[in-house]
This record gives C-alpha cells, structure tokens and sequence, in this order.
C-alpha cells in the first residue's frame, strides 16, 4: 500500500469517531433555519453540507485544509529550480490535511505516472465524436467511458463492507487524476493542433507534463501548477462540487460522480464563465477594429452588457463578498511574467471600472472579480487562444477537490443525498397567502 494511502487510512480512523460522536449526541441540534428565499432561490447560506477539505469564507476566500491559497503555495513542495508547488502535493495535502515532505510528493508523482496510461477505446470514442464537439463534452465522455475500469464497481459486485468502501474510490480517484492531464491535452492537440497529441513525458511532473504534452514552453508549466491548485476546491456548495457530491451519495463510482460534476462546470455560470471572459474582451476588441480599448469605452461596454440583459462574465460570486484569492493569485503572476501584455492591461482596467458598475447597477451582491475573470488572459498569453478549452483546464484542477471529497464521503460514510422539496401551494399556506 502506497504511504499516501497508509496515512488516509490513519486519518479516516482518527476522523470517524468525531463524526459518530456529533450524530449520536449532537444529531438534533439546530445549526440553521431555511427561509422562503432560499428554498426558492438556490438554498444559498443553507448550511447542510460537510466537508473539511475546504472552506470558504465570502471575505478571506478560499482556504485548503485551513490554509490560505499564499500559505499553500509556500508550504508545497516545489520540483527543483521551479516557482510553484507540485500538484501531487496538493492532492496529498487535500486527502490528509498534511503538507507532505519532498519524498513523500516525489513518491505520488511515481504513482500517477505508473496509472497514466489512457486505455485505447478512450481515444477510439473521442475521435468518433465530430471535431466540432465542445471539448468539455469530449472530456465529460472520456470520464464517463473509463467507468468500465471501476474498482469500486467491482469490489460493490463482489460484496464490500461500508467501511472499506473509500479504498476502492481511493484507488479510482487516483487513477482518474493520473490519467486526466493526458486525456484534457490529447482532446487539445487533436482539435486544434491538427491532430498531433504528444504523449506524456516520463520525468516530468503532473503541470510539467501538462505543459509538455499541451505543447507549450516553460513557464506555462508553473502556470498549470498555480491553475490546477487555484482551481482544485471552493468547499462543497459550488455546482461541480455538490453534482459530484451527490451523484457519489448513491454509491455511484468516482467515474460516473466526476463525469457529472463536470457537465455542471460546463454551465456559463459556472466553470465555462472564464472562457466567456476571453469571449467577451475578444468581441469588445473586435468591435474596435483590434484597438486597446479605453476606460471609457470599457464602462459602455459594460453597461450595453447589463442594459441587453447579460451578466457581465467573471464578476459576482455566490458566497464570496470580495475580490477572490485566486484572481490575486493570477493577477500576481501576470505582473511577474506578463506586465505589459495588453490583455493583462485591459483585465486590469476592468478591476477599476467593473466594481463601481456593477455597484450603481444595484444587481450584484458582490461587485468583485471571481477565478474566471483572470485565468483566460494568462492561457492567452502563453498561445492557447482556443478558449472554448478553458473549462476543461478548470476540470483537471477542479477533480483534485472533489474526488478528495467523494473518498472522505465513502470514508464516513455519508448517506444518500435526499433533501424535501415543497409545492408552491405549501409556501404559499406557510406564508399565510392561502
Ligand atoms: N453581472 C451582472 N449581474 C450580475 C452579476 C454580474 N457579474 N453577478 C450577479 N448579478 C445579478 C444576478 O444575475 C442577479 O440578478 P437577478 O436578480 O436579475 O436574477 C443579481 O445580480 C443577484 O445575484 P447574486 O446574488 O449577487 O449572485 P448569484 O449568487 O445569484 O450568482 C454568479 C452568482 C457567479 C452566478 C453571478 O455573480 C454571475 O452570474 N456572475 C457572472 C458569471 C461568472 O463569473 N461566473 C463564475 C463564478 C465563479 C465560478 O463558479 N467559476
């Protein structure tokens, strides 16, 4: 058994009481009401997921295992001579709450090279899907078509206690994130590369190889480092989170449980929202004939956005009531590796102009900048333009959270998902209307 493996197992031990302990002393006390606005509207605030793989509070953003995204990056091991943790680490650090020492990443890193091979049926179906195909449909099916190889699947058929029921979706969970990387770049290559995947390199790490196998030079690999540990969690609630949440609380495996958080990352109002970003600075830039736009021609083009009725991509958030973490985090790189890039200039100007916007619009709860509203301008840069692609970047990153999460699910096990829905003739009694 890997020491990875050997440590979850220490810590779900350790874990488990805790759990017992508050559902059979604790199980009736209250921790919150619902009112009608958040039955209709979302269940935003509704505190009725656990997790502790991450939180998030709306003014600090997001924290990994009780550390902040600065903390995080400091705390990781770094590959030799590179600015930016391995991703190996970070999974590790999600699983155990634990940083690990360099041998310990260096030992993952050999893991998920020895489980990387994508089986040949996978690229079979995504070259029988028309080229045209979104790519997070391409990278939604390759998930969903490993499902064949479920370890879970076949050790449920054989019989499997409910307390080992996390090994099995550890083991998946680990195959999956190995062979994610390799699958996201091949979708890459053959769509808009004519064609010409690059298989993975076998001394590099998970963003090196990445940046390898996506073809694109260094320092794009410590860029995939930074993206897939910004983009890893977000706590529970976010869409992509909570669908594979659910889906797994019906011991459906980490295949099907991950294929379906990604068809929710997949939504503009979610994942797809920073390949909307690029979208809509590109159709600015192109209504001005290629031309730097000015502040005020970003402050029109912001209004004619809200006055046609659209949002205005990569500002707001659900939870957060500042300007998140992981644009800053972006946002520092960008003035390290790319602070005259007109893009980045213009990304900026609209930090200045949207906030205020938004705020006199009266709309938005939260007038700052989330993740999207910066991830797209660095792919830019670095020559990945297909931006339709950017999601699925979001998805190998966003796997890392909640396959972590669905382990600890099966570890505690967590029942099946089954909140009560009401019909609008109830509320409407409850309210005292009828
Ligand atoms: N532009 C214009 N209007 C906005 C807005 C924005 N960026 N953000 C919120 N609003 C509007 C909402 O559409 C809503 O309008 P309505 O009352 O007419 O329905 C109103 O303000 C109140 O919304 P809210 O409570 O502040 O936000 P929410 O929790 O309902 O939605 C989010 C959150 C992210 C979907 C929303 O802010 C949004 O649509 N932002 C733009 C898309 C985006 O960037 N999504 C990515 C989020 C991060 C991620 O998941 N990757």
């Amino acid at each position: 058994m890997s020491a990875l493996k050997e440590k979850l197992r220490v810590k779900i031990e350790e874990h488990r009481p805790r759990t017992v302990k508050l559902l059979k002393e604790h199980g009736d006390k209250v921790i919150g009401e619902v009112t009608v606005r958040q039955a209709i509207g979302g269940m935003r605030g509704v505190k009725n997921l656990v997790t502790d793989i991450s939180y998030l509070d709306p003014f600090e953003g997001i924290r990994f295992r009780g550390h902040t995204i600065p903390e995080t990056l400091k705390a990781l091991p770094k590959p030799k001579g590179k600015e930016m943790p391995y991703v190996e680490g970070h999974v590790y650090l999600l699983l155990t709450g634990d940083f690990p020492t360099q041998t310990e990443v260096e030992e993952i890193e050999d893991e998920f090279k020895q489980r990387r091979e994508v089986p040949l049926y996978v690229w079979d179906i995504l070259r029988a899907m028309p080229r045209d195909t979104h790519p997070m449909t391409m990278f939604s099916a390759a998930i969903l078509a490993l499902q064949r190889e479920s370890l879970f699947v076949q050790a449920y058929n054989k019989g499997i206690s409910k307390f080992d029921m996390w090994e099995p979706m550890y083991e998946d969970s680990m195959n999956i994130l190995a062979k994610l990387p390799v699958i996201a770049a091949y979708i890459y290559r053959m769509k808009y590369k004519s064609d010409t995947p690059i298989g993975p390199h076998p001394d590099l790490d998970f963003g090196g190889n990445f940046a390898y196998m996506m073809g694109v030079d260094t320092p794009y690999d410590d860029l995939m480092r930074l993206y897939f540990i910004l983009h890893s969690d977000h706590e529970s609630g976010n869409v992509s989170a909570h669908t594979t949440h659910l889906v797994a609380s019906a011991l459906s495996d980490a295949y099907y449980s991950l294929s379906a958080g990604m068809n929710g990352l997949a939504g503009p109002l979610h994942g797809l929202a920073n390949q909307e970003v690029l979208r809509w600075i590109q159709a600015l830039f192109a209504k001005l004939g290629g031309k730097v736009p000015s502040k005020e021609e970003l402050e029109k083009f912001c209004w004619d956005t809200l006055n046609s009725g659209q949002v205005i991509p990569g500002y707001g958030h659900a939870v957060l009531r500042k300007t998140d973490p992981r644009y800053v985090a972006q946002r520092e790189f960008c003035l390290k590796h790319l602070p005259d890039d007109e893009l980045f200039k213009t990304v900026s100007l609209l930090y200045d102009v949207v906030p205020p916007i938004l705020e006199k619009h009266g709309k938005a709860k939260n007038p700052w900048p989330n993740v999207d509203a910066h991830s797209g301008v660095i792919q830019w840069y670095y020559g990945v333009r297909e931006y339709d692609f950017y999601t699925v970047m979001f998805g190998v990153g966003r796997a890392i959270g909640v396959l972590a999460n669905i382990v600890w699910d099966r570890a505690l096990g967590y029942p099946i998902e089954r909140p009560k829905s009401l019909t609008t003739d109830m509320l409407e009694e409850e309210v005292g209307i009828k």
